[in-house]
């Protein structure tokens, strides 16, 4: 009887992990137009690539342990909301919030929660721009509302938080204050970078009297 148990459960949470890698899918093609919408209008692209995945089972069970929450199925639907991940890397960090803002006004699409921690850095320089959204995904039998984690951030801030991840998960660092320490001030500089790239784009398009491809064919009409 236990057996029988496990085994539905085991299939119930397959079919789980497959709604949640279709609505990943469906988020991903939202950037994606986006994107590409951009590059016709502004003659460059916003986003420079897209991560995506999938959190493995251990990393869902650690995950409810760590919460107090019992494994099930409802449970990791309603408690987890980053079974599926998608990472948006922007080239400045106006594309962050011009690309968030565009897909939170999709109607489709319902924000459950939004932490700016670009706005708001964490202690340790931490920045990233989270959204948790709702979508709403068609089955052949069903359509299902999908949690989503979209973190979205800038090439720099991104290099920081795979180096910094990396380095958290090195035991026994010696000097821990010191090194945090460092790391905060690297994440400050990056920021830093980040807003005069920014402020260096805005002048070159203010100076820019480049013709767009339409306005060289008007001439030639
Ligand atoms: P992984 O391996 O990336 O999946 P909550 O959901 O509100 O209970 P949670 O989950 O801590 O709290 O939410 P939060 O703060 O929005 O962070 C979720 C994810 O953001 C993390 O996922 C990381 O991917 C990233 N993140 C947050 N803080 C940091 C940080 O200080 N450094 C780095 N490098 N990444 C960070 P996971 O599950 O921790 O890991």
């Amino acid at each position: 009887d236990e057996s029988k148990e496990i085994l539905s459960f085991l299939v119930e949470f397959k079919e789980l992990m497959m709604m949640y890698k279709c609505a990943i899918k469906e988020i991903k093609t939202k950037f994606e137009v986006l994107d590409i919408e951009f590059k016709i209008r502004y003659q460059r692209n916003p986003i420079n690539f897209i991560n995506t995945r999938l959190k493995c089972a251990s990393s869902i069970v650690n995950k409810m342990r760590r919460k107090n929450i019992p494994f099930t199925i409802e449970n990791i639907e309603e408690h987890i909301h980053d079974v599926a991940g998608v990472r948006v890397i922007c080239s400045y960090v106006d594309d962050i919030y011009n690309i968030a803002k565009a897909l939170l006004e999709q109607d489709d699409i319902k924000l459950i929660k939004k932490k700016d921690y670009i706005a708001n850095p964490k202690p340790n320089g931490y920045r990233s721009l989270h959204l948790i959204v709702s979508v709403p995904v068609y089955f052949a039998e069903q359509k299902k509302n999908m949690k989503v984690e979209v973190q979205i951030r800038t090439i720099a801030m991104d290099s920081w938080a795979s180096l910094e991840h990396q380095l958290k998960y090195k035991q026994q660092i010696t000097n821990e204050e010191h090194i945090a320490a460092q790391l905060k001030e690297c994440a400050d500089l990056i920021a830093d970078i980040d807003s005069r790239m920014l402020d260096i784009r805005t002048q070159i398009e203010a100076n820019s009297s480049e013709p767009t491809e339409e306005e060289i064919l008007l001439k030639k009409l």
